[in-house]
């Protein structure tokens, strides 16, 4: 276990980091350290807390990086909802308010990395829209044809964000552009990326494209990540 790897974990348990919320961070101001050729400008230390480099993160997803652009995307709230919507992305990050925490994403693979991420909140998407009563699930679906579901009640009560940014840069294509879930207490599997569509269902038996194939539906990342028969 690396230095960097136990104080990852000492936060995680000390569970010292809360969400702030207002206007979109501006990276050029907040930017204490920059050190990667890839990311100029990624911000390395934030509020005396240093930061995993976004060079970390792997690239394993099923479908390879998705090349997202913005002028015919569009983000769509679908299913248990009373009006179905459909957002460009400058409406996403112009009609809703930002927030940022710095949250560690841990991977089945052994790796974990500690950013700073700056997104909307999913409840507020979702309440735009009117959330059903019967609506019990979110799942989320991406352009790579993956998806993932989280229960409505987690997504509320963690307050959970749809990323934009990661260590103050606009997410790129690789991480997840133009949003990524950030499944903060999940494994990452639950961590979709290039999220084209946001469904509610009644349906709490749902799983998606790895919950299929045997890990966890639950995902919580102080469980194993594999239900034993
Ligand atoms: N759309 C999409 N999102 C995805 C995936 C994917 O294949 N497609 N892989 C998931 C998995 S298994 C992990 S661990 C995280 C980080 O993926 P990585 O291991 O490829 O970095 O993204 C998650 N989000
Ligand atoms: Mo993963």
């Amino acid at each position: 276990m690396n230095i960097e790897k136990i104080i990852v974990s000492l936060f995680a348990v000390a569970g010292l980091f809360s969400a702030a919320c207002g206007k979109s961070v501006d990276a050029t101001t907040k930017a204490t350290g920059m050190k990667d050729e890839t990311y100029p400008g990624e911000i390395m230390v934030y509020e005396g807390v240093n930061l995993s480099s976004i060079t970390g993160f792997r690239e394993n997803s099923i479908k390879g990086t998705q090349k997202v652009d913005t002028s015919d995307y569009r983000l769509e709230i679908t299913g248990l909802v009373d009006t179905a919507l459909s957002y460009t992305y400058g409406e996403v990050l112009g009609n809703f308010t930002s927030c940022e925490k710095v949250i560690r994403m841990k991977c089945v693979e052994g790796w974990a990395l500690k950013l700073l991420w700056e997104g909307v909140k999913v409840t507020d998407l979702l309440a735009s829209a009117g959330v059903s009563e019967s609506a019990k699930t979110v799942i989320f679906h991406s352009t790579d044809g993956y998806t993932t579901s989280l229960p409505l009640s987690y997504v509320k009560e963690k307050d959970l964000l749809l990323a934009f940014k990661i260590n103050g840069i606009v997410l790129p294509p690789r991480q997840g552009f133009p949003f990524m879930l950030a499944a903060e207490g999940k494994w990452g599997y639950k961590w979709a990326r290039w999220v084209e569509r946001i469904e509610l269902s009644a349906d709490t038996t749902y799983k998606g494209f790895w919950e299929t194939r045997g890990y966890s539906n639950d995902a919580s990342e102080d469980k194993p990540f594999f239900d034993r028969p």
